[in-house]
């Protein structure tokens, strides 16, 4: 990886380019992952580039719904494995959940080198390889999924979505978590709880809260999952960049 001094304002930017950088000429981040990855940068930088506190409700909504679950999984996609591989593999660990590789440019080649770089750093089972099941009414590869994993899940973390997905997972029943720093997307807006946060950051709080959220009743997670207004927590967001836009100049 390039040499980036720690004391560049942007280091951590940096950094994460490179990954992404790395992770595409290594084959598992597809070309237009680059693009996503500047989308979210630039909405990044509206936040403030760090958790704000509407996202830090639902990093621990989502916890509970996690926690709750009886058979979640956590969706992940060539960005995701770029960034968080790590954190994502240990907050299948924490909750437990299954971690099930899903591509919208899906290849075998891409496909086994995701799942070979899960296995690397530490993934004991990953999902996605069986590709036995198709989420209905889903055209594109995105609908490809395992029967054990994706299909038969109750609750789904969909940390960096591509769209329609999150609305046909829906339409199956399924609670869906997605993690979007674009809270207009329209997986933001369709999604059951959105965490407008970089999933840098994301996971490693949704872990953080998995395990304080453990020791609770069950019936105080349900309550809290129940009771989550997405529509509310999404206008709050928008208000807030508004009014840090505003107080800049
Ligand atoms: O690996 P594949 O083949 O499944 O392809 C993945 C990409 C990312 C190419 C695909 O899902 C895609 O095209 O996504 P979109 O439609 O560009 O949407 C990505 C969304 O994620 C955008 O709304 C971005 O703002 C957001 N985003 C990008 N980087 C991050 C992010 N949200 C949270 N954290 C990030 N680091």
């Amino acid at each position: 990886m390039k040499e980036i001094p720690t004391s560049h304002p942007r280091y951590l930017s940096l950094v994460n380019r490179e990954k992404i950088k790395q992770a595409m000429n290594d084959g598992l981040v597809h070309e237009t992952g680059l693009i996503a990855h500047g989308r979210g940068e630039a909405f990044d930088y509206l936040i403030g580039e760090k958790t704000i506190p509407f996202a830090e409700d639902a990093e621990k909504v989502s916890a509970a719904a996690l926690i709750t679950a009886k058979s979640p999984v956590i969706s992940v996609n060539g960005n995701v494995v770029a960034l968080t591989a790590k954190e994502c593999i240990k907050l299948s660990e924490t909750v437990p959940a299954k971690l099930e590789v899903n591509l919208f440019h899906r290849t075998d080649e891409r496909m086994k080198k995701l799942i070979f770089e899960l296995k690397k750093q530490g993934a004991k089972n990953v999902y996605g390889a069986s590709a036995d099941a198709r989420i209905p009414n889903l055209e594109h590869n995105r609908g490809i999924c395992d029967k054990d994993g994706i299909y038969s899940a109750d609750v789904v973390l969909v940390p960096l979505e591509d769209g329609d997905r999150c609305k046909a997972l829906k339409a199956m029943g399924k609670t869906v978590i997605a993690i979007d720093l674009n809270p207009l997307s329209r997986t933001a807006r369709s999604a059951n709880i959105t965490i407008v946060d970089n999933v840098i950051r994301a996971i490693p709080k949704i872990n953080g809260w998995v395990k304080k959220l453990k020791k609770e009743d069950i019936e105080t997670l349900n309550n809290m999952v129940k009771s989550w207004d997405n529509k509310k927590m999404l206008g709050n967001v928008c208000s807030f960049i508004s009014k840090r836009l505003n107080s800049l100049f």
